[in-house]
């Protein structure tokens, strides 16, 4: 058996309504990893559809982590991270992924703070320019259509838009720094949903596209590049990662809608979960 790969998992733990770390972490400890989390913020519920919920930063908790790790000599083989509980998280989580990169190590960014045109709600302007020095630091990031725009410091465009819009916009995103961008949320007719991605050292350009389901799932951004994530380490090319990860998102999404459960939730990740290990053909030793 190959040596088994180690990832930091950056994000806030929402308690209840299934995103950030309560995905991440299963996703990628079912995908084969030894998952380590750095938690960003701990709220009693995500901010999408709750009122009332509770908000405990960890920014102070960053540093004595990152002392810790270094003490233990830790590196890790993926530094993923995605919402950040503070301004200046951008900063501690750049010097996070100075400190425990090597020459091998796959830094993702979710530049995670919008969707649907709008910031949510504890975010400001100013943290998405933050973010934009943030992604300038990974090998990949993965937007979707409104945080790219916000990352790009451009006006959202709504759902209306070309397959040259799309072609332009992964390559002004790359131009912010990562070598790989993949977009999610891409939908060119109206039945289909799925992502694009460049890769600018070779040019390319890939899509993955499944069955587009009617309404708002919660959590699918997280799910989606958990699993991008899961591919990419077990060696898929990027394409192929895409389709995974666009695959298992909507079978999750199918079977949130075949239990009627409601959507502010969080989709049922878990019950997929053997459908993305078959997709990664990953099997038992
Ligand atoms: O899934 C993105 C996300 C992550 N974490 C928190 C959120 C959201 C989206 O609303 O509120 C706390």
């Amino acid at each position: 058996m190959n040596k088994q790969k180690r990832v930091a998992a950056i994000h806030d733990i929402s308690c209840v309504g299934r995103c950030s770390l309560t995905v991440a972490l299963p996703i990628l400890s079912a995908a084969g990893f030894d998952t380590g989390v750095l938690p960003t913020a701990i709220l009693s519920t995500h901010t999408g559809g709750f009122e009332g919920f509770t908000y405990r930063d960890l920014t102070n908790d960053i540093e004595p982590i990152s002392k810790h790790w270094q003490s233990l000599n830790l590196k890790f083989d993926a530094l993923y991270s995605g919402f950040l509980g503070s301004f200046e998280q951008i900063d501690l989580v750049a010097g996070l992924f100075d400190t425990f990169r090597s020459n091998e190590t796959l830094v993702m960014v979710d530049p995670v703070m919008a969707d649907n045109g709008i910031l949510y709600s504890i975010y400001s302007p100013e943290m998405a320019k933050g973010m934009s020095k943030l992604c300038a630091k990974a090998d990949i990031i993965v937007p979707n259509l409104t945080e790219a725009a916000f990352l790009l410091e451009e006006e959202y465009i709504g759902e209306d838009y070309s397959q040259e819009y799309i072609e332009a916009l992964l390559k002004r995103l790359s131009a912010l720094g990562a070598k790989k961008v993949v977009l999610t949320g891409v939908s060119f007719e109206k039945s289909k949903l799925g992502a694009a991605s460049f890769d600018s050292d070779t040019g390319k350009i890939s899509y993955a596209f499944n069955e587009k389901v009617d309404g708002y799932f919660h959590g699918t951004g997280d799910i989606f590049s958990s699993a991008l994530l899961s591919g990419l380490l077990n060696d898929f090319p990027l394409k192929d990662a895409l389709q995974i990860a666009v695959n298992y998102t909507l079978k999750c999404i199918r079977l949130t809608e075949n239990l009627g459960l409601e959507k502010r939730y969080g989709v049922c990740f878990e019950r997929a979960i053997p459908y993305l290990i078959q997709q990664l053909g990953l099997h038992a030793d």
